[in-house]
């Protein structure tokens, strides 16, 4: 499977853990969306979004918005499953996952902080402060919800690895590489975080072990 993919990108990272975790052969495209590769027509064809990630499964048609692919990848692939079997938790799995994916991650990502510096002319330490306060907001909300909720257990749901601990882990890790936030800041959230990077899945994937991640960033 291609996968077009960033070492930065929070969204992509999902992915790779999900096909890491399933066993997939990756095929890796790198982008460089600083420079705007995202933006070029060929690509636009397969994601005329303009984002990464895009799956390419086969012949298939390309798949876009990394949730999506998830969800594919677990009907298509489904061991070992990313989704708890019950159905109220598979509920849970999604809401944890959409709290830092949809409520969070557009914060932070390179066409809104362009935004920010080109249109808006706010510098670098508003931006940051800006992308911050969302990105600390979220991380609050998870925390709690995984504090009060009885189903917390090594991982987001119990002891299995769901599509909870990819998006956690993928936010937390954002939070770490671009604003030097600490995941041990947040009791649950940052225990969950600390067993996922033990896994070779994530640590494999992990932005800064990526073939395109810069020596210095
Ligand atoms: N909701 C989308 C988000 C995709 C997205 O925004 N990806 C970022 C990298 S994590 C991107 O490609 N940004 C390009 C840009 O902002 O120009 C998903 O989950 O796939």
């Amino acid at each position: 499977m291609k996968i077009f993919t960033y070492w930065r990108s929070q969204a992509s990272y999902r992915v790779r853990v999900a096909m890491r975790l399933k066993g997939l052969a990756m095929e890796k495209v790198s982008l460089d969306l600083l420079k705007g590769d995202q933006f070029a027509p060929d690509y636009q064809k397969l994601n005329p979004e303009g984002v990464v990630p895009t799956l390419i499964d086969g012949d298939g048609p390309p798949l876009v918005q990394s949730l999506a692919i998830l969800e594919y990848l677990e009907e298509k692939y489904p061991q070992p499953p990313i989704l708890p079997k019950d159905l109220n938790a598979r509920a849970h799995a999604r809401a944890i996952s959409q709290m830092v994916a949809m409520d969070v991650h557009p914060f932070m990502v390179p066409r809104v902080r362009k935004y920010l510096e080109q249109e808006l002319r706010l510098d670098e330490p508003t931006r940051m402060k800006w992308i911050g306060h969302w990105v600390d907001l979220g991380s609050e909300a998870v925390e709690k919800t995984l504090a009060r909720d009885a189903r917390t257990g090594k991982f987001c749901i119990g002891d299995q690895v769901t599509v909870a601990d990819l998006c956690l882990a993928a936010h937390l890790t954002s939070a770490k590489v671009l604003l030097g936030r600490n995941p041990a800041d947040y009791p649950n959230a940052g225990r969950i975080y600390a067993t996922c990077m033990a896994m070779d899945a994530f640590s494999s994937e992990h932005p800064l072990r990526q073939p395109d991640a810069p020596a210095k960033h």
